[in-house]
């Protein structure tokens, strides 16, 4: 844990607590909690953040913590509602609990919620926890400004882009919209244990963009970012990973909604990318089919990428229809043509179970993968859809009967299954797959209890991100030694 010190004159004490302790399918840096760190820093207060990931006793790391420094404003970053799992659910808003009541023991500053998951559940959160403050959307911008509200005791239920709870009474004002900003480095050596985050196979998150234009019918993403695209100058991005090159952060990973939507501004980003010469690996597994094509993927290369993740969903023109994905069989077949002649290695990511799935279409998509992914690329496998309130498939699963739970139930993970399949019988042809492909991979694969340690293992022998390269030989090693994977 780290600290500044400021000369401003309503200068507090602020908190920032990052609480995700998730490690799979990979530790992820904290980048929203460092940023709202450097943003209060800005604005002139005394800043330290504690991250949980690798703390072995979160409580006590807390205690320590709130017994040297007495602090005026206590910010808790929340990532993850849930880990998006049918077959493994797990809440992680329940985890919250403890922590926060382990503050109050401590210390009565006033409490912030932040992070994506107040974007896509707010009241929800705000009840389950108790805390009657939180800043949605643009962090940056608004939590510098209930600072200053609070430094001077004036009230902020008005502010825009926070939400209140108060005497039971929940309001969430308008949002401040993003600006198209440039692209910046950030000090995550100052706030973070960069060291623990390497060595768990992590990757510095960068965005060229923020916003996403499809309209697939489960997404949250434009409920997080607008459905407009605020566009980083293309230069800045390059400048930016040039930075981050050399003070030694080099596997750099672009998590925009999209990378290459819009197309125009993915290929400048790639240009000035190769321009600046930077020593980087890039990645990024947020890729469309939709305007994917040869030119863009062997920019890609020259630009310093060494993986690539396509989120294809199915290879069945029934399910993308009613997913609402833009796009159709016909681009996910053109997709394999184009990673067919690329040296780049792909991560191929599929969500069945969702409307209109039935039998046929399920060994429609299992075909295509058994059929057109290469065995040095990979294929992953999600089975059920997490239902979220507001999205289009809590529509379509109120129609259809299977879900009857209000929308403020939806905090606990709730997940839609076409009434056409059952959910059992997708896993089991997953499986049948994943015996003959030892590059599949499921939930399962993915959060088995020692893949961190497997990662560090990993590490230390040298292997270089993306971990997914090396499914097939971690799936074939596991399973010489009795293991079902
Ligand atoms: C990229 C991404 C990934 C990448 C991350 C790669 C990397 N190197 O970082 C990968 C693929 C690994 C991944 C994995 C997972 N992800 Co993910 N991921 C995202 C995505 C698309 C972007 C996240 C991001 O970096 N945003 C940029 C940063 C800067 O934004 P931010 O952290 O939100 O911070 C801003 C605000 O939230 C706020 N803020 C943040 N903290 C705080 C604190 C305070 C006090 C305040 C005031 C404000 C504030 O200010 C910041 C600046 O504006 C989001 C969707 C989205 N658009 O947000 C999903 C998302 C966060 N992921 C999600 C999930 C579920 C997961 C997984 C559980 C999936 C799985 N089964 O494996 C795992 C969990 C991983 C882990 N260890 O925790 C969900 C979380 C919701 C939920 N259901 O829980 C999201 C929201 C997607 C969705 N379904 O809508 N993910």
């Amino acid at each position: 844990m780290q600290s500044r010190d400021s000369t401003a004159t309503y200068s507090m004490n602020i908190l920032i607590i990052s609480t995700n302790r998730n490690p799979y399918p990979v530790a992820v840096l904290p980048s929203g909690a460092c940023i709202i760190a450097e943003a209060a820093e800005r604005a002139g207060h005394k800043v330290s953040l504690l991250d949980l990931m690798f703390t072995a006793d979160p409580l006590r790391a807390l205690k320590e913590v709130l017994g040297r420094t007495k602090f005026d404003v206590i910010g808790l970053s929340v990532r993850n509602i849930d880990n998006i799992d049918m077959v493994a659910p797990r809440n992680f808003i329940n985890d919250l609990i403890p922590l926060i009541d382990a503050i109050h023991r401590f210390t009565d500053a006033p409490l912030v919620l932040g992070g994506a998951s107040l974007m896509i559940m707010p009241e929800e959160i705000m009840r389950a926890t108790g805390i009657p403050c939180a800043v949605i959307g643009n962090g940056e911008s608004v939590f510098p400004r209930l600072l200053e509200k609070l430094a001077h005791q004036e009230s902020w239920e008005d502010l825009l882009g926070v939400a209140s709870l108060v005497g039971g009474i929940y309001r969430a004002n308008a949002a401040v919209p993003h600006f198209p900003r440039p692209c910046a480095a950030h000090d995550y050596g100052r706030w973070l244990n960069m060291k623990a985050y390497y060595s768990h196979f992590s990757t510095i998150p960068l965005q060229t963009k923020l916003g996403c234009r499809f309209q697939c019918v489960y997404c949250t993403y434009g409920k997080i970012e607008g459905a407009g695209y605020q566009l980083s100058d293309p230069e800045s991005v390059a400048e930016t990973v040039l930075r981050y090159a050399s003070s030694g952060f080099r596997d750099i990973e672009f998590v925009d909604n999209v990378f290459n939507a819009p197309y125009d501004h993915a290929l400048s980003v790639c240009e000035s990318l190769i321009r600046s010469k930077h020593s980087a690996r890039l990645q990024s597994i947020e890729l469309n089919p939709v305007s994917f094509d040869h030119h863009l993927i062997s920019t890609m290369e020259r630009a310093g990428f060494i993986g690539i993740g396509l989120t294809v969903e199915s290879a069945s023109d029934l399910v993308l229809k009613e997913l609402r994905k833009g796009f159709t069989a016909r681009e996910v077949h053109a997709a394999a043509e184009v990673v067919k002649h690329s040296r780049l290695p792909c991560l191929w990511i599929f969500l069945l179970g969702g409307p209109g799935e039935t039998r046929d279409t399920v060994r429609e998509t299992l075909r295509f993968a058994e059929t057109f992914i290469r065995s040095q690329d990979a294929a992953f496998f999600t089975i059920g859809i997490r239902m979220y309130p507001g999205t289009e498939l809590e529509n379509i699963a109120r129609r259809q009967g299977v879900l009857s739970l209000p929308s403020s139930r939806m905090l606990a993970p709730f997940f839609y299954v076409s009434p056409e399949v059952e959910g059992d019988w997708i896993m089991g042809q997953v499986k049948q797959s994943m015996d003959s492909h030892m590059n599949f991979i499921d939930g399962e694969s993915m959060s088995f209890s020692f893949l961190p340690q497997m990662s560090r293992l990993g590490h230390l022998l040298g292997l270089k991100p993306p971990l997914w390269r090396y499914a097939r030989f971690i799936r074939r090693g596991l399973r010489s030694i009795g293991m079902r994977v």
